[in-house]
């Protein structure tokens, strides 16, 4: 059987997708660059400097270091503001009973976030403590769809990858996960995710059963 469960954050243990969202399209108008929702499908699991890049190519614009820097800066403050208010009460369904079934059956947990405001994130839910590793976003070469950061969440609990289930919520979460050979499950939607992967529409579907057979098939 897996060993190990290499979880997304944003999207898959609570709703902070939303407020990346929130974020972006908040300094994205500042800039008079127009992103909705189908546009921040693109952004989802993709890191703070890549997705301001791709919002800047969307709005056909051009900026200076200086200020590229300055904008993402801009955006992660606002941000962290937002997530100041996220509390355990925000986890999302079936995740804690997800993570207690786990460590009961004695599999490894790890993070695999992008974000460089996931160890805050799982302080404010209280979750850090059910986490054998938490991959540095920092530390890892290449961002989603790269397969670096759940390489790294694997080799921080100590199991090969092969050995691993990875939950992703983004299209890049998932190319990553495939392309580091752990078994992914996507949370969301077919269109979004593909159909050639094993598919939730909501994390109470998540259960260690549901694991264990994904895994069987
Ligand atoms: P930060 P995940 C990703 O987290 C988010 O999906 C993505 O929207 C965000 O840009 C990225 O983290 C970087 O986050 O700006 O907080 O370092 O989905 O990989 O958990
Ligand atoms: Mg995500």
């Amino acid at each position: 059987s897996f060993q190990a469960v290499l979880f997304d954050l944003d999207g898959v243990i609570t709703d902070t997708a939303e407020y990346h969202f929130l974020a972006w399209q908040a300094l994205a108008q500042e800039l008079g660059i127009h992103i909705d929702r189908q546009f921040n499908e693109q952004l989802k699991g993709v890191s703070r400097e890549d997705s301001l890049k791709r919002i800047l190519a969307h709005g056909h614009k051009t900026v200076s270091d200086i200020e590229f820097m300055q904008l993402a800066e801009r955006k992660n403050a606002n941000y962290v503001t937002m997530i100041q208010k996220v509390t355990p009460n925000d986890v999302y369904l079936g995740i804690l009973d997800l993570l207690k079934d786990l460590r009961a059956n004695g599999k490894k947990i790890a993070l695999a976030s992008a974000s460089k405001n996931g160890p805050f994130l799982l302080q404010q839910m209280q979750l850090t403590d059910y986490f054998d590793a938490i991959a540095d976003p920092a530390k890892v070469a290449a961002s989603k769809p790269a397969p670096d950061i759940f390489q790294a969440a694997a080799q921080g609990v100590g199991v090969d990858v092969h050995e691993c289930i990875g939950i992703e919520d983004a299209a890049a979460g998932v190319a990553a996960i495939k392309a580091a050979g752990a078994l992914p499950i996507g949370v969301g939607k077919a269109e979004d995710l593909g159909n050639d992967i094993a598919l939730v529409s909501q994390t109470n579907q998540l259960t260690f059963d549901y694991l264990n057979d994904v895994w069987q098939q």
